[in-house]
């Protein structure tokens, strides 16, 4: 064979091989090497606040590292799971603040925002309420009891200057649900128990900004739509409302970036405050990947991207801030949800490292 037939030859297979690697083919594809420290940090690049999640174990282990990230990248957090009722609401007019407490304070040392989530959520409601023997108006009292306590608790830890370090709550998530167990505050409070949950959340705090959370809220428009009906409602009864929470649990494909603005678009004109509250973005909803490829990879940087020109897309006035539900891929909920270990849905691998997700928010932020 003649040395050029021999060149092209190994040209072609390089080139084949190369393009192989943009298919996701879990057996050809490189894991895409970790970015290097960026030279901006999240928090600096956005005129909103950052947020991310916690857990008061993880505010006080071990993990240096974790806490190190959160304080140089984000202003704002989240409890995970330790401020839902089901962990605070311990008995009838009982309940444990101490894992709120210690996430309060660690965010007021350091000098960050902490947004409550969530008083009311079908999913997190202690056994001893669920089956509680009491009747209607009793039930109805332990949880007006709750929410003006909790509400109340959290509202007294104050930053130096005298603000509440806590700003905010999702008073009501996922109202809009066919699960089973929401039906316990319709059936004994009554279908309007969403809107005096907020009453007395309000009552409790004149200050705290009220929100409602919801998912799939930037997916389906007729969902969106259920949750503008609901704030016209509450603007016409006068039902205390400052903001809606969009969850934003996405993947690379769901939903399109014009479904996304057209839902963004709807909620944003009820001139209520915006949050893009549990932000992280699937990449292997088909199961075909063992490891995260190159091209996989990009195609998440640059969704990360548009979702954060997105959100600057939303009236300055508006802008909550954008919360990531996660730090590490391996921390992610998803992991267990969609029963896949292979998942990569957030900023940072399960080693910190900064990912190409990270460096496609943070180029959307300075764009
Ligand atoms: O990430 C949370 C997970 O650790 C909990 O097991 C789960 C049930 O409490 O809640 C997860 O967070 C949810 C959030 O509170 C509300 N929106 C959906 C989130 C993912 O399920």
């Amino acid at each position: 064979m003649k040395l050029t037939n021999c060149l092209t030859i190994i040209i072609a297979a390089l080139l084949i091989s190369c393009s192989g690697s943009g298919d996701d083919d879990p057996n050809v594809s490189p894991t895409p090497t970790p970015t290097p420290t960026p030279t901006a940090t999240l928090k600096e690049s956005a005129n909103f606040p950052i947020g991310n999640i916690v857990s008061a174990n993880r505010l006080s282990g071990t993990d240096t590292y974790f806490r190190t990230l959160l304080n140089k990248e984000f202003n704002s957090i989240t409890a995970e799971n330790d401020m839902k009722m089901g962990a605070m609401f311990v008995g009838p007019d009982t309940y444990d603040f101490s894992k709120g407490d210690a996430i309060v304070n660690y965010a007021k040392a350091n000098g960050l925002r902490v947004h409550g989530h969530a008083l009311v959520w079908h999913a997190s409601i202690p056994n001893w309420l669920k089956n509680y023997a009491g009747t209607d108006a009793e039930f109805e009292a332990q949880v007006k009891g709750y929410i003006k306590t909790t509400v109340a608790h959290f509202a007294a830890i104050k930053t130096t200057e005298g603000k509440s370090v806590l700003e905010s709550w999702d008073v009501v998530n996922e109202h809009f649900t066919n699960d089973a167990a929401a039906a316990v505050f319709n059936t004994r409070i009554g279908s309007d128990y969403v809107s005096k949950c907020f009453t007395w959340a309000r009552e409790a705090d004149a200050d705290v900004k009220l929100f409602y959370n919801d998912y799939n809220l930037g997916s389906t428009g007729s969902k969106a739509a259920q949750v503008v009906d609901m704030v016209n409602t509450f603007k016409t009864n006068l039902t205390p409302i400052d903001g809606i929470g969009m969850q934003m649990h996405i993947d690379l494909e769901y939903p399109d970036l014009t479904t996304l603005s057209n839902n963004v678009t709807m909620l944003k004109n009820t001139g209520l405050l915006i949050h893009f509250s549990e932000l992280d973005m699937s990449v292997n909803k088909d199961k075909s990947l063992t490891t995260l490829t190159a091209s996989r990879a990009n195609a998440q940087k640059e969704k990360y991207k548009q979702v954060a020109i997105l959100y600057k897309t939303i009236p300055e006035a508006q802008r909550f801030g954008i919360t990531f539900w996660g730090m590490r891929d391996t921390d992610s909920w998803l992991i267990n949800f969609l029963n896949n270990p292979n998942e990569w849905p957030l900023l940072f691998d399960s080693n910190y490292n900064y990912k190409q997700a990270f460096i496609g928010f943070l180029d959307g932020l300075n764009n």
